[in-house]
């Protein structure tokens, strides 16, 4: 049974095992008592019932005085299981005759004796009492029974529970298996080509139907897969097992590591990219080969002939190639149609893309070029190939055809946009086309798959399937998969105090010792609405005067794609509006916002992230969002509160963070508000199951299952080329 309906059964099974627990407590004093009653009511009447046998004897041995012939009696009365001693005393308490089983402590005048119920029989005769029997009766084995009945009790209540739960798994599994039999063929019969039998009403609801069962699909593949935490170890044994010996090359725009000219000497530096944030951990365990543009001034200077280095250059652990390009090739491949072009296209941020002929061209001469290094890297015919992003929407195309059993898998950083968006690209067949010699395409949620699915299904000639969320295009099958990105979870540092960290950082930013830090980090870019960020805050601070001294925004941004206008534009905007924020809110104490437009390194960040308050991310379009990640990572102490945009893959993740509208203003200050008045309880309890959802589902996690798939669907491709050249042969 699946376990999401196990899921389902356990949230009807608890409470029945709650509710029929109470009932067991309140039931259990209930039957016990009344039992208790019922023994003690049938004992009475027995005695009575003996007595009575026994009064005409006991009257004759008190008037005759023959003593011997009672106690026969008497004793042959005791011999019930449950009548232990009898006494006979005359009508002044002097005990006339007694069952040979005396009970010590009893006599005539016994009123009650532990383990035992007394009963006396008045013996009468013409209206003069002769006497009295004393009957004892042994209660002790009334517990024994009440024992009895509890356990038969609660066994009965164990058996019912037992049986209830079963039937409802049943009925539920029953159930769910007929309602996904029903829609599957509801969505066959709206798929079919020839006949078309879906009930008009059904129609509209035809398209949510599919992606929901593919979603199912999809989530019960996840749990069943990835029952334990992932890990670099695990990763790279699973490398080891299920893609052994084979080689894997990533191919990306960005370089993980960039060597920068700095007067005499050669500086590292790290790129601020969440793609590099994610991918490097992967290459780290899965030691490969990673292709990337040189783009930094001490680049060439820095490889060998071969164009290679190996990195990290601390501790190497797997080798990076770098390609050079022209500054034409930069301008038009890079700034021009991935930046102007696809970025904005595939981002809702209201920014239009700019399509220029030649920057096309140096976007499929790039691409080209590329491909001829992974061709020329690879050293079997069958390579792993892991694509990265919107770069090198060309490249698997152009790699299949010169490497045909390639595994090639590419993953898709930013979001996909609808068909009707998407169709303004004047290339968006060859894009397409492009995309569409992967095995394997990754985006971040199941929605980009959608989007993509239906784009495709809207502009070529291919066959879809919807629910194994495959196209076939030319002969060449694509799977279309989410796998949400993330990051490697942080070793604990247990050097660090939070509380020390918290103090040494305002003293740093001139900040008074208690104050509230709120944080945006970013790349400097309009679909990170840092200028939305910025309003909330001012809003905040206007609705809130209290407030003005006492809460800072401390905004770090690293520039980004500098050369083109609209990023220019974006910097003078942010630049003046923080400036005039914080002219409107001018206070000794403290600004209202700081902003530094540079770029800091991994440390700076964490100590960034486990000194402030509040983080802010506000993305107008995102495809996941590592930031809100890594602020939560970094948050060893479970305090922080996380304020993250609904339109960032990322949400769909973390529910226990404030979501907001970033277009909402007066949302975002109100978010701002409660975040900073937010109870400690409260935060910890939103971190603590955030931070789980981020340990659980790390970088490690991501590519694991990307490879997984691709190692699964590369035995397959295996499998069909065996059986295809067998059935060669033959024919021959
Ligand atoms: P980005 O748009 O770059 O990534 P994001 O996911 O937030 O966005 O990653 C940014 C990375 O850069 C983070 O690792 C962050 O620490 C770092 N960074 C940001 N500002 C910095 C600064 N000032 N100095 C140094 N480092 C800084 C794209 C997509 C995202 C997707 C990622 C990964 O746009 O939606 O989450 O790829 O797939």
């Amino acid at each position: 049974m699946p376990l999401r309906l196990f899921q389902i059964s356990l949230r009807f099974i608890l409470p029945l095992a709650l509710i029929l627990g109470l009932f067991a407590l309140a039931l259990l004093p209930l039957a016990d008592n009344l039992t208790q009653r019922w023994f003690l009511r049938d004992l009475k009447a027995q005695s009575q019932m003996m007595a009575t046998a026994l009064s005409e004897p006991a009257k004759v041995a008190l008037l005759s005085k023959n003593n011997e012939a009672v106690r026969l009696r008497l004793d042959s009365a005791v011999s019930d299981e449950h009548v232990v001693a009898i006494n006979l005393c005359d009508a002044r308490g002097r005990l006339v005759s007694q069952s040979s089983r005396a009970i010590s402590p009893l006599n005539c005048k016994s009123k009650s004796v532990e383990g035992l119920l007394l009963s006396e029989s008045i013996l009468e005769q013409d209206g003069m009492m002769l006497g009295k029997l004393i009957l004892a009766q042994d209660t002790t084995f009334l517990d024994k029974r009440s024992a009895q009945v509890r356990h038969y009790l609660i066994g009965a209540f164990v058996l019912m529970f037992l049986v209830i739960s079963l039937l409802n798994a049943w009925i539920t599994h029953w159930s769910w298996l007929s309602w996904i039999k029903s829609l599957k063929s509801l969505l066959h019969r709206e798929t079919g080509t020839t006949i078309n039998l879906a009930p008009p009403e059904f129609r509209p609801l035809v398209g949510d139907l599919r992606a929901m069962l593919i979603e199912m699909n999809r989530e019960r593949k996840v749990q069943q897969q990835s029952p334990q935490a992932w890990t670099a170890e695990k990763l790279r044994s699973l490398l080891h097992d299920e893609l052994a010996g084979d080689e894997v090359l990533v191919v990306s725009n960005r370089e993980p590591y960039i060597h920068e000219q700095s007067g005499d000497s050669i500086v590292l530096r790290r790129p601020a990219s969440g793609l590099v944030t994610a991918v490097e951990p992967v290459m780290r365990a899965c030691s490969g080969t990673w292709i990337a543009h040189g783009s930094g001034s001490a680049d060439r200077a820095t490889v060998d002939s071969h164009d290679h280095l190996q990195v990290p250059p601390k501790r190497p652990e797997y080798t990076l190639r770098r390609v050079w390009l022209t500054p034409e090739e930069e301008a038009g491949y890079y700034y021009g149609f991935s930046n102007e072009g696809l970025w904005p296209l595939c981002h809702m941020a209201h920014v239009r893309p700019v399509f220029r002929t030649s920057d096309w061209q140096k976007y499929v001469a790039v691409n080209q070029r590329f491909a001829d290094v992974v061709i020329a890297e690879a050293r079997t015919d069958d390579p792993v190939v892991l694509v990265q992003d919107y770069h090198f929407a060309l490249l698997p195309r152009m790699i299949r055809e010169k490497l045909p059993k390639a595994t090639i898998i590419m993953f898709w950083h930013i979001p996909w946009p609808n068909p009707e968006s998407f169709g303004i690209c004047p290339w968006r067949e060859e894009l397409l086309q492009g995309l569409l010699g992967n095995t394997l395409l990754g985006f971040h949620t199941p929605f980009h798959c959608k989007n993509f699915l239906e784009t495709v299904d809207r502009y070529l000639e291919t066959r879809i399937e919807y629910e194994a969320s495959t196209i076939t295009h030319g002969g060449d099958l694509t799977q279309v998969e989410p796998y949400p990105i993330s990051i490697a979870w942080p070793e604990p540092d247990a050097a660090s105090d939070v509380v020390h960290a918290k103090k040494t950082f305002r003293h740093e930013l001139h900040l008074p010792e208690v104050h509230c830090l709120a944080l945006g980090v970013d790349r400097l870019d309009y679909t990170k609405g840092i200028v939305e960020r910025f309003q909330a805050l001012d809003r905040l601070l206007e609705t809130h005067p209290e407030l003005v001294g006492k809460v800072t925004l401390l905004q770090i941004a690293a520039p980004s794609r500098s050369s083109l206008d609209e990023y220019q534009n974006l910097e003078v905007r942010v630049r003046k509006l923080a400036l005039d924020i914080n002219q409107r809110y001018e206070n000794t104490a403290a600004p209202a916002i700081i902003l530094r437009i540079e770029h800091y390194d991994g440390e700076q960040l964490t100590h960034c992230y486990r000194s402030s308050d509040v983080c802010l991310v506000t993305s107008l379009h995102d495809g996941m969002n590592l930031v809100a990640k890594e602020f939560i990572a970094a948050r060893d102490d479970e305090l922080g509160v996380l304020i993250l945009s609904q339109f960032t893959g990322a949400a769909r993740e973390l529910h226990e963070a404030l979501i907001i509208n970033p277009y909402h203003i007066e949302q975002g200050a109100q978010a701002l508000y409660r975040a900073i008045t937010m109870p400690e309880l409260e935060q910890r309890e939103r971190m603590r199951s955030m931070r789980q959802r981020v340990r659980d589902f790390n970088v490690y996690r991501w590519a694991g299952l990307m490879l997984l798939d691709a190692a699964r669907l590369r035995r397959r491709q295996r499998v069909s080329e065996k059986i295809h050249s067998h059935s060669h042969q033959g024919l021959r």
